[in-house]
């Protein structure tokens, strides 16, 4: 269990590439898990790092740039901004984030290759790779596009098909990108990392850490078996971090962007201390999550590890590496190139950013299974379990003292059997509740929120405080104290929303800074004045959907 007493935290999410627009799957693979667990962590008032960055190099950024004639730079710089006000406008907030691109990164990437090639875990090979003799240029990964092996599908690129998923091994009728002729092969000297001496002792890490997600350790081990190739971390392009050999300026070879992205992690926090020695120690006595989504796993089960303990655990290996699986959009497959998923920011243009908050926490369950995005669950998920759940029991209970008391708490008579029991569930929510959210099951604290809000909405059915306004002292009190609770408890998920209804508390201070303790706490006193009561919700209007979902079909 996660306390003050445990030490600082430190959250990363994999890095967005710096070549298009954050969607809805990048919110629920990793963004918005890793946030509400950021939140949770403060209101513990645990020192907490949620770091990221934009993932600057690769050769889909290069090949749009060269399209555009603009600088890789300027793109990428427009992408990291872009990303930065995105992910605010969800509620979703970095204490850092960076860019791969960064000269502290491009530094600390060629301090590790420099420890990495010294311990002899680094050799050259030659290897035959595309070249194009019109564009005078190697052709690496997304460079060539031909017909995949596997499914047929014409122009896929050679390291990935979108249509089927797979890897080609090698592409069939393989054209230039850029121009469209068929390349030649030709020989390049490249720099492999030595990933197959680390079989063993990536087992014995994997064996060793219990904090691993069981279903991913197992394929994970499964690889081991397999075998491990070495990595070639090194690519025939010119943009990306270059590689320090002494006497040999390397311009026209850089380090694969998965040489570097992932030592951002790192570097962006040096950056963010802004002192080297008190990031490394400060790293080495937090816990560490990476949150990651499943199409990554082998990058930060294997080859993440292996280069940390490459360099003698100089900073320490995650502990923790939550995996999700992918969001599928109304149950088909998210993809940008075939226009089927929602950007962030067309989502919050349309709906309250909360209601994705909610909706995407609701569906977002801690296992590699895929989940799905459908706007007809979410128009009832909203309406019926925030709406007609919370901000009912919220809203009459605020509008049940406005209009009765004045606007002021009123005094509790004696207790009740019923309110004793409801009091006892306000006691123990926040710990049923801070569980979840600490091993990382956001969708089942959110039931649990659900089913408290659902008990007090029927204590207050049950206690018919309209009756006897007079009498209901007890019932108002306890509920409006059962409305303080709900509101801290909500803070992670819908932090707008749980802002506003700590405002009609007219409590002070910021409701993010509140303490998670208090939760089971009175702390609402007879004689307290509420302030502005106002509905918190909308409700999700069934046209607007309807909308949507045309919009959808109609792509
Ligand atoms: N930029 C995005 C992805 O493959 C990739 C993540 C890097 S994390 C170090 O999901
Ligand atoms: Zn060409």
């Amino acid at each position: 269990m996660l306390d003050s007493k445990s030490g600082p935290v430190i959250i990363t999410s994999a890095l967005p590439y710096a070549n298009g627009e954050i969607h809805l799957g990048h919110i629920s693979s990793t963004y918005l898990p890793a946030d509400i667990f950021r939140r949770y962590l403060k209101l513990n008032q645990i020192e907490v790092y949620y770091l990221c960055a934009s993932d600057d190099f690769g050769t889909p950024v290069l090949i749009e740039t060269e399209k555009k004639k603009i600088k890789p730079e300027d793109y990428v710089k427009y992408w990291h901004d872009k990303d930065i006000e995105d992910f605010n406008s969800a509620g979703i907030f970095f204490d850092s984030f960076s860019q791969t691109s960064s000269q502290t990164n491009r530094k600390f990437v060629q301090y590790v290759f420099n420890i990495l090639r010294k311990k002899d875990l680094i050799y050259q090979k030659v290897v035959v790779q595309y070249y194009c003799e019109k564009d005078l240029k190697f052709l690496p990964d997304r460079y060539v596009v031909g017909k995949c092996p596997y499914c047929g599908a014409m122009g896929q690129y050679s390291d990935l098909c979108e249509k089927c998923g797979r890897i080609p091994e090698k592409i069939l009728d393989p054209k230039c990108a850029i121009c469209g002729l068929p390349p030649i092969r030709k020989e390049s000297n490249h720099y492999f990392f030595k990933l197959s001496n680390f079989e063993d002792v990536l087992e014995g890490w994997l064996n060793e850490n219990k904090f691993l997600q069981h279903d991913v350790k197992k394929y994970v081990l499964n690889w081991i078996v397999e075998g491990l190739q070495d990595w070639d971390i090194t690519r025939d392009i010119h943009w990306g971090v270059n590689i320090p050999v002494e006497g040999n300026e390397q311009k026209d070879k850089v380090f694969y962007g998965w040489f570097d992205n992932h030592l951002c992690y790192i570097s962006s926090f040096i950056e963010h201390l802004g002192d080297i020695n008190k990031a490394r120690e400060k790293w080495n006595n937090s816990k560490i999550y990476h949150f990651i989504g499943k199409d990554i796993v082998y990058h930060h089960y294997l080859f993440l590890p292996a280069i940390r303990i490459g360099i003698d655990k100089e900073y320490k290996l995650p502990d923790f590496i939550p995996t999700r699986g992918h969001l599928m959009l109304q149950n088909n497959k998210i993809s940008k190139s075939r226009n089927w998923y929602i950007g962030l920011r067309e989502f919050v243009e349309l709906f309250h950013p909360d209601y994705l908050r909610f909706y995407i926490a609701s569906i977002c369950n801690y296992s590699q299974d895929d989940t799905n995005f459908d706007w007809n669950d979410f128009e009832k998920k909203i309406n019926n379990e925030l709406i007609a759940n919370i901000g009912n029991f919220v809203n009459r209970t605020l509008t049940f003292i406005k209009k009765n008391f004045d606007n002021v708490i009123p005094n509790p008579k004696e207790y009740d059997e019923l309110d004793k029991k409801a009091l006892t569930e306000m006691k123990i929510i926040g710990k049923t509740v801070g569980d979840f959210i600490s091993s990382n099951e956001i969708d089942k604290a959110l039931k649990g929120i659900l089913s408290f809000s659902s008990v007090f909405n029927q204590y207050f059915q049950r206690k018919q405080p309209w009756k006897d306004p007079e009498q209901s002292g007890s019932t108002l009190y306890v509920s409006i104290n059962a409305v303080r609770s709900l509101s801290i408890l909500l803070a992670p998920f819908v932090p707008f929303s749980a802002d506003q209804i700590w405002k009609q508390l007219s409590l002070e201070g910021n409701i993010h800074e509140q303490d998670w303790d208090s939760i089971g706490t009175i702390l609402l006193n007879p004689g307290h004045k509420l302030g502005n009561i106002e509905p918190i919700f909308k409700k999700v209007d069934n046209d607007k959907i309807k909308e949507q979902v045309n919009k959808l079909n109609n792509r």
